[in-house]
């Protein structure tokens, strides 16, 4: 395990300083990451053997998805048994070698918790089912409203919230699949049992938690109906609900305080108030992601229909965030994620500057005030895939609404939503990691499990790693650079043009006892060349780092081609 060592004396304080706010985060989805023995399936043996290559990255944590027993419906986030690792990941065994090779190569292990929900098939969800006096108010089960479910709340998959069972005959609510029923918060010895099990990861020594729709755990008393015309009916009911701050904070004290851990919170409809109170001084969590940037291409507000999005609304999302945490609490910086389509798709041009765009997009992360996460194959500047029939896709989010979709008189046939859904889908982040252009791009010598993105040919690994000039080696370049400048991490934000339409440029400013450290940013998040002012004083400029070939010191006029970033530092 590594020791928290200052890099410059003065400006930040102690209590300020942590080294999770220094780190960066690598998360790898297993499934997708290395298969070892050929059966498609990316496993723990075959991530061990890649850890060469995530170290020389740069990255200081992994945080891995839930590599837990579970049926998969969803990926390992229906949980048949938090304490066993699911078969086709490998053994508990190779858990602990994965462990102690992290820990080897000088980098920290994250899991996901995922304790909004487990998967029917745990036994705690059988025996409630059953009635066993013990578990049976370990989920939330209600009599239905006549021949209806109990309330309107909609799952985030699609349709009901509730699901009749038979066994038991009542409704059990699920907020995802109805695979996923949601435990019972309210319960004492569910919190209880949940505490446990997080106190035994951590006697295995991991070093954090990401912990799955964590701001979900507390819904309203009576669970009363939602607004119907609400983008997800119920969540004023279910998110931040009454008792979060309290089972937060239980938690907080009877175990993660106990260690020296990160723990980041997955908030859904995360406002900066709400991550204040979670992440601030009092707060139980480190950091928490929120969702508003991922949201700039929905058309009205609809994750299924795309819009096109507007540079000025990612300024005042993110001037919001950056200001707003900047005296308390700490952000989680992340344009993706296993369930985000790949950014250079979305922001970038994955078509005519996706080298180009990838470095832009990744500069803005690895220079804004948080923790920054990198999703596995952003490195390299994966795309979005093609997904031309419903066959191909593995996500059950996806494919439900498709599904939806077509049962609705508007549309015929897949042809009349592929655009949609495969710009949408979560399986574009899942696509196999690409690291070779030899066959299945040297993820699988099998059949793998899902489709690979075809451009593996000339977006890989390999071909990445003799190119100097590759999307992976300027990720490296600004991981050095992350490294090497404190004031990247505990910097000032400023915003210097938040009206310009087409460039994004703000400086970081830390005051250290041998001076000042700044650096500014300048960011051209579009196709066409264009010349920018910036309104900025300085002594002396030096250019640190460009996507292009550049040796001009001078940031005030600067010229910029399509999605050209550069980094100064301003002395
Ligand atoms: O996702 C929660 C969730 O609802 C969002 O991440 C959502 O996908 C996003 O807002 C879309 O823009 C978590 C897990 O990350 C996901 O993989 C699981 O399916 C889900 O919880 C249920 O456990
Ligand atoms: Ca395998």
């Amino acid at each position: 395990m590594t020791t928290y060592e200052p890099r410059i004396d003065g400006g930040v304080s102690d209590d300020e300083r942590a080294w999770w706010k220094e780190a960066v985060v690598y998360q790898i989805y297993p499934r997708s990451f290395a298969d070892s023995n050929g059966d498609g399936f990316g496993d723990l043996p075959g991530l061990i053997n890649r850890l060469d290559y995530v170290s020389s990255l740069g990255a200081d944590v992994i945080w891995l998805n839930p590599v837990y027993d579970s049926p998969q419906r969803d990926n390992g986030y229906d949980i048949s048994d938090y304490q066993a690792i699911h078969d086709e990941y490998g053994t508990m065994a190779d858990w602990e070698d994965l462990l102690s090779e992290i820990h080897a190569h000088d980098m920290k292990l994250v899991m996901d918790l995922v304790v909004n929900h487990t998967s029917i098939d745990h036994e705690w969800f059988q025996k409630s089912r059953q009635g066993d006096p013990e578990y049976e108010d370990y989920y939330i089960w209600r009599e239905g409203d006549g021949d209806g479910p109990p309330n309107n709340w909609q799952s985030f998959f699609g349709g009901s919230a509730w699901t009749y069972d038979e066994e038991r005959e009542a409704y059990y609510l699920h907020l995802y699949d109805t695979s996923q029923p949601d435990l019972n918060w309210e319960n004492e010895a569910v919190r209880q049992d949940v505490f446990d099990t997080i106190e035994w990861w951590l006697e295995k020594g991991i070093d954090g938690f990401r912990m799955d729709v964590i701001n979900l755990l507390s819904k309203a008393d009576g669970l009363p109906d939602g607004d119907p015309d609400s983008e997800w009916v119920g969540s004023e009911h279910f998110i931040d609900g009454p008792r979060m701050e309290e089972y937060l904070e239980a938690m907080d004290e009877q175990v993660l305080s106990n260690y020296d851990v990160m723990t980041v919170g997955e908030m859904p409809q995360l406002g900066v108030d709400e991550a204040k109170s979670y992440t601030g001084t009092d707060g139980p969590l480190d950091m928490a992601f929120h969702f508003q940037h991922t949201k700039l291409d929905y058309a009205e507000n609809q994750r299924w229909a795309i819009g096109e999005w507007d540079l000025q609304e990612l300024k005042e999302i993110t001037d919001r965030w950056q200001n707003g945490l900047a005296e308390e609490g700490w952000n989680a910086i992340y344009w993706e994620n296993h369930d985000q389509p790949r950014v250079v798709s979305r922001y970038g041009d994955p078509v005519n500057y996706r080298r180009e765009s990838a470095k832009l997009l990744g500069t803005f992360s690895l220079t804004l005030s948080g923790t920054p996460y990198i999703y596995q194959g952003q490195e390299l500047g994966m795309t979005n895939s093609p997904w031309t029939s419903i066959a191909d896709m593995r996500d059950i989010d996806a494919i439900n609404h498709a599904k939806a979709l077509l049962e609705t008189d508007d549309y015929d046939e897949y042809t009349d939503i592929q655009d949609t859904i495969s710009y949408r889908s979560r399986d574009n982040a899942r696509t196999p990691m690409q690291w070779s252009p030899s066959e299945n791009a040297g993820f699988t010598e099998g059949e793998p499990w899902i489709q690979l993105n075809p451009n593996y040919d000339t977006v890989n690994v390999g071909d990445a790693e003799d190119d100097p000039d590759s999307v992976l080696n300027y990720y490296r370049r600004l991981l050095d650079l992350r490294d090497s400048h404190d004031v990247l991490v505990y910097g000032d934000y400023c915003d210097l043009l938040p009206n310009h339409e087409s460039v994004y440029t703000y400086t970081r400013t830390l005051d250290t006892n041998e001076g000042t450290e700044r650096l500014l940013v300048v960011l051209n998040f579009f196709g066409d060349e264009t010349t920018v002012e910036v309104p900025v004083e300085f002594e002396t400029a030096t250019l640190l780092l460009s996507n292009y070939d550049r040796d001009d010191d001078d940031p005030t006029t600067v010229t910029l081609a399509p999605y050209e970033a550069r980094v100064y530092d301003l002395g």
